[in-house]
C-alpha cells in the first residue's frame, strides 16, 4: 500500500514535471527584419525568456528573425490573418495608420529628447491609438532609433551628388517623395533584398540607421556613410489585438511586463551600441563624410510638407510645438 502510494505520487511528479514539456496553451511567432546580431533581436530574446518564465510555461515565444516570418508588410497582413502574433515596425504603419508617419518624418526632431517628448506624450498616445483602431494591433514596447544616414559608393554631400542615384527606401511613401524631390531615384524594397540588391548593383544607395547598417553587413557593399542624419524615429513592439484579447488576463499581464523589461533592456542596449557603432564601421572600411544637412533640409521640406495630409500636419505642427 505505502509503495503504491509512493509509486503512484512519482508517478504523478513526474507527468506533472513533463507538462512543460508538452505544448504550451499559448504560442506567440514574432517575427522581425533584424538579424541576430542586432539589438532589436537581443531584445525579442529577452522578451521571450521574461514571458516563458513568468507564464511558466503557458505562452511560448518564438522568434523569426531576417524577415525569416516574411517581409515587414507581409508579416503586419500575417498577424492581422491570425498566422503571425507579433513584429518589430514602426513608419510603414503608414500605410495603414498614417499617423504612423510621425515616427519617421525627415527633419521632424531636433534631437533624442523632442523625440522622446513626443512618443511618451500626447502624440504617442494618438498614433497608438489609430494603429490600434487600423492596423488592429497593440503597440507593446518602443525603442528608440538613431538617425538614419546614406550609405553609398560614391560620397554625397550636397543634394547635387546625389544626381538621379538609384536608392532603396522601406515601404514608406513620405519616404519617397522627399527622396524625389532631393534628386534621387527611391524604389521601395523589402530590408531582406537591400544586400543583393546593392551587391549586384540594382540599386547603388539605401538609407538606415548605423544599427542596421552594421548588423545586416552593409559595410561588405557600401564606402560611404552620407552622414544626413535626415529621419530621427522610433519603432514599436506590436502583438495583434485578437491575440492578445484572446489570452486570460494574468497572461495579458504577463506580456505587458515583459514588454516593459523589454523596452528597458533595448534602452540600455542601444545608448551602449551608438557609442560603439561609428568606429566599428570605420574599422570594416566605411568612410564617414560630412554632408550640408542644411541643403538637404531645405530642399526636403516643401516636399515633406506637400505629402503630409490634413491630420499628419496637424500632428506635425503639434511635435513641431514641442
Ligand atoms: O530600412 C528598413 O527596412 C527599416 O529601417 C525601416 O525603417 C523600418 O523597418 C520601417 O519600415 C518601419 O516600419
Amino acid at each position: 500500500m505505502i509503495k503504491q502510494l509512493i509509486t503512484s505520487t512519482i508517478l504523478g511528479a513526474a507527468i506533472l514535471g513533463s507538462q512543460s514539456l508538452l505544448a504550451a496553451d499559448f504560442t506567440l511567432r514574432f517575427g522581425h527584419l533584424a538579424n541576430e546580431e542586432n539589438i532589436w533581436h537581443q531584445a525579442a530574446v529577452k522578451f521571450k525568456e521574461e514571458v516563458e518564465a513568468n507564464s511558466d510555461g503557458r505562452i511560448e515565444v518564438q522568434i523569426y528573425p531576417n524577415e525569416q516570418l516574411g517581409a515587414e508588410m507581409d508579416v503586419i497582413n500575417s498577424i492581422q490573418l491570425g498566422t503571425a502574433d507579433m513584429t518589430i515596425t514602426g513608419e510603414s504603419l503608414q500605410n495603414w495608420a498614417p499617423k504612423a508617419a510621425m515616427m519617421a518624418v525627415p527633419y521632424a526632431f531636433r534631437d533624442s529628447e523632442h523625440l522622446h517628448q513626443a512618443v511618451q506624450g500626447e502624440i504617442g498616445d494618438e498614433i497608438e491609438a489609430q494603429i490600434t483602431e487600423r492596423a488592429n494591433l497593440v503597440p507593446l514596447a518602443w525603442f528608440e532609433r538613431g538617425p538614419r544616414h546614406l550609405t553609398s559608393n560614391r560620397p554625397v554631400r550636397q543634394p547635387a551628388d546625389l544626381d538621379g542615384i538609384r536608392l532603396r527606401v522601406p515601404n514608406v511613401p513620405l519616404f519617397v517623395d522627399t527622396w524625389e524631390a532631393l534628386g534621387a531615384r527611391p524604389t521601395p524594397m523589402a530590408f531582406s533584398e537591400v544586400f543583393t540588391a546593392l551587391q549586384q548593383n540594382t540599386i547603388q544607395a539605401q538609407e538606415n540607421p548605423l544599427s542596421l547598417i552594421e548588423s545586416a553587413s552593409f559595410y561588405e557593399v557600401q564606402d560611404y556613410v552620407n552622414l544626413t542624419g535626415h529621419v530621427r524615429s522610433w519603432i514599436y513592439v506590436v502583438i495583434g489585438k485578437d491575440q492578445l484579447e484572446s489570452m486570460p488576463e494574468d497572461l495579458q499581464q504577463v506580456i505587458f511586463d515583459a514588454a516593459e523589461t523589454m523596452q528597458s533592456y533595448e534602452a540600455k542596449l542601444f545608448e551602449e551600441d551608438e557609442q560603439r557603432l561609428r568606429q566599428d564601421l570605420q574599422e570594416r572600411g566605411m568612410e564617414f563624410i560630412e554632408v550640408d544637412t542644411e541643403a538637404f533640409a531645405e530642399k526636403a521640406r516643401p516636399a515633406v510638407l506637400e505629402s503630409l495630409n490634413e491630420e499628419q500636419r496637424a500632428l506635425f505642427d503639434a511635435i513641431q510645438g514641442l
